[in-house]
């Protein structure tokens, strides 16, 4: 992951504008965000699923750069005050205080524009109608269907008095929709059959869900120097959490459940993908 992740940076590095001209101060917060580290999971996703349906790696790497920009976008957004008013991400500074408050706004939404520059691009894929499936799935995925839904239902007064259904349906599209786009980006691009390409759906869904699980249990039980981020900030603003109406324990057997059954849609696949499998142990096991 940290090889592949290093590699992500260097094709986000190529892929923005250098930060020259008069919009220097946009480019400058969006390549903060954008070549800030971070464990590069959706990216990693991005090109192991594209891997086992022999994309050529260069077009893979480029489709998990556009969706790292989106992720990074959503990050800068969702720290803003009108959020979650965070002051640290990746164990630094967020862009809003690196920089200020209009030029994150504009960094974000700089970022989510270049990810659709970037997938419409050949760089990303030779054949036109494999792009604009590919932006068509980013879409649904980042959009009011997706992320954004989510991220307006956690942020309603009623979310707080979420039952774990009104969780789940909460965290599968703010959390989970691009991390089953990462995936369902690699069949995309390797013209996948429909029935690997629902294993490999059926897997993220499964997994986004396990990682969201781990998200909220390392929200209570890590501190902010080791996730680089604050913690215990759900639990402040009172709202709903798996941990929360479950208990520590039965909230990480449910995600140990969830990445079992991800492993267990791969089945359909003659050779193992077991660098899918060992990721989803990662999701579970991971302590940032
Ligand atoms: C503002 C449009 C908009 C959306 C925000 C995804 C999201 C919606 C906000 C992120 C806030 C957050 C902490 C969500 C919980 C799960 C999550 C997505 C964590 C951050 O992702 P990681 O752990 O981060 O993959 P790194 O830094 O490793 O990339």
């Amino acid at each position: 992951m940290a090889a592949r992740a290093e590699a992500v940076t260097r094709r986000l590095d190529e892929l923005l504008p250098p930060a020259d001209g008069p919009r220097g101060r946009v480019v400058e917060a969006m390549r903060y965000s954008a070549l800030s580290g971070g464990k590069r999971l959706r990216p990693f996703l991005v090109m192991e699923s594209a891997r086992l349906f022999g994309v050529d790696r260069d077009n893979a790497l480029t489709c998990a750069a556009a969706v790292e920009m989106i992720h990074c976008y959503s990050l800068i957004h969702d720290d803003l005050p009108a959020m979650d008013d965070s002051d640290l991400r990746r164990g630094r500074a967020t862009v809003h205080t690196a920089f200020d408050e209009a030029t994150a706004i504009l960094a974000g939404d700089g970022l989510l524009t270049e990810a659709f520059a970037v997938v419409a691009d050949p760089r990303c894929h030779g054949d036109p109608a494999v792009r604009a499936e590919l932006a068509a799935g980013l879409a649904a995925a980042a959009g009011a269907a997706g992320m954004v839904g989510g991220q307006m239902i956690d942020m309603a007064p009623e979310r707080a008095a979420f039952d774990l259904e009104g969780i789940t349906r909460l965290q599968r599209l703010k959390t989970g929709a691009l991390i089953t786009f990462s995936c369902e980006a690699g069949a995309i691009l390797g013209r996948a059959p429909a029935d690997r390409r629902a294993a490999l759906r059926a897997y993220a869904d499964d997994l986004g869900l396990a990682f969201q699980i781990v998200d909220d249990l390392l929200d209570c039980e890590s501190t902010p120097e080791e996730l680089g981020k604050p913690t215990g900030q759900d639990q402040a603003l009172g709202k709903a959490t798996f941990p929360g109406l479950l208990g520590a324990e039965t909230a990480r057997a449910r995600a140990r459940e969830l990445i079992e059954r991800a492993c267990g849609r791969l089945a359909i696949f003659a050779e193992k993908p077991e660098i899918l499998e060992q990721t989803a142990r990662f999701v579970l096991e991971r302590r940032f």
